[in-house]
């Protein structure tokens, strides 16, 4: 596949994918090994769910739906392919996280336990609420084909510039979970280094790593989607939900892209535009 540095690509690709699959498998040996497991029973076994439903939809799904469009196997499928599956994994993160609000909540209710006092219930509730605003608001405006090309230009920085800050947003309320869990249930072992709380900094360690590496794998601007050239020219009204990559969409978008990351913007497009004309790969 024709990408600049794919072997550095595919080795930080397989490195996040392994780190995340580790925070799952952390995440599940705590609460199955360290704590009462799981259930559905307004005590711990249902507050666990919390934790790794949120670790599994709300980091490992999010991480990997915010990179779906850089993977170069998938350059020569549809944008409007793409846009539904990285919809559909930011779907399933925000039902996961849905459900893990219930249980936690739930629990709180049963157990007679104030909810929404912490740090983390502030930041992560917040959170989850903008989650959901981003995402009904990428179908309706990217993914839906109703939205006009000018509107798309004009928000896409925004929603790339939130989707991450939600990212990052969620790693640090997942940290402050991991501390605050620690403090409850080992209030007087904790600073003792017991087993349970070296295990699980090293959870909240994966978790930190696991956002770095998607967060530089979907800052390197040479490893974006390249542009799909003369597609606006295709549907010149611009209404539909595929083809929003033409010449208009450059213009309006590189107002305000820096030198850079227009060279490595251009050096992508061209190198799409010298494949179409070999006729190795379609556009469309
Ligand atoms: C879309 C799409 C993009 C953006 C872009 C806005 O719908 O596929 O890449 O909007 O056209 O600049």
């Amino acid at each position: 596949m024709v990408m600049d540095g794919y072997r550095g690509f595919l080795g930080l690709l397989v490195s996040a994918l392994l780190v995340g699959f580790l925070s799952v498998l952390f995440t599940l040996i705590w609460v199955l090994h360290y704590r009462e497991g799981l259930g559905w029973n307004g005590a711990g076994p249902e507050f666990n769910w919390h934790p790794v439903l949120m670790v599994t939809g709300f980091v490992y799904i999010q991480g990997i739906a915010i990179i779906v469009y850089r993977l170069p196997w998938t350059w020569k499928c549809s944008k409007l392919l793409m846009k539904s599956i990285h919809a559909g994994l930011n779907a399933i993160a925000a039902v996961l996280a849905i459900i893990s609000l219930v249980a936690v909540f739930d629990f709180h209710n049963h157990s007679k336990i104030p909810n929404m006092y912490s740090l983390h219930s502030w930041v992560g509730l917040t959170a989850v609420i903008l989650y959901i605003l981003q995402l009904l608001l990428g179908v309706f405006i990217f993914l839906l084909p109703w939205a006009p090309l000018s509107l798309r230009a004009l928000l896409m920085p925004i929603h790339v510039y939130s989707g991450l800050l939600i990212f990052g947003a969620v790693i640090a309320t997942t940290l402050m979970g991991v501390t605050e869990k620690l403090i409850f249930a080992l209030p007087t072992k904790y600073k003792l280094f017991p087993p349970e709380g070296i295990f699980t900094n090293t959870l909240g360690l994966l978790i930190l790593v696991f956002g770095a590496l998607i967060f530089w794998i979907v800052t390197r601007p040479q490893w974006k989607r390249p542009k799909e050239p003369n597609s606006s020219l295709l549907q010149p009204n611009g209404g539909t939900a595929e083809g929003m990559e033409g010449s208009m969409a450059i213009n309006v978008s590189n107002m305000d892209k820096s030198d850079s990351e227009l060279n490595s913007e251009a050096a992508a497009r061209k190198r799409n535009f010298i494949l179409d004309e070999a006729g190795q790969r379609s556009t469309m």
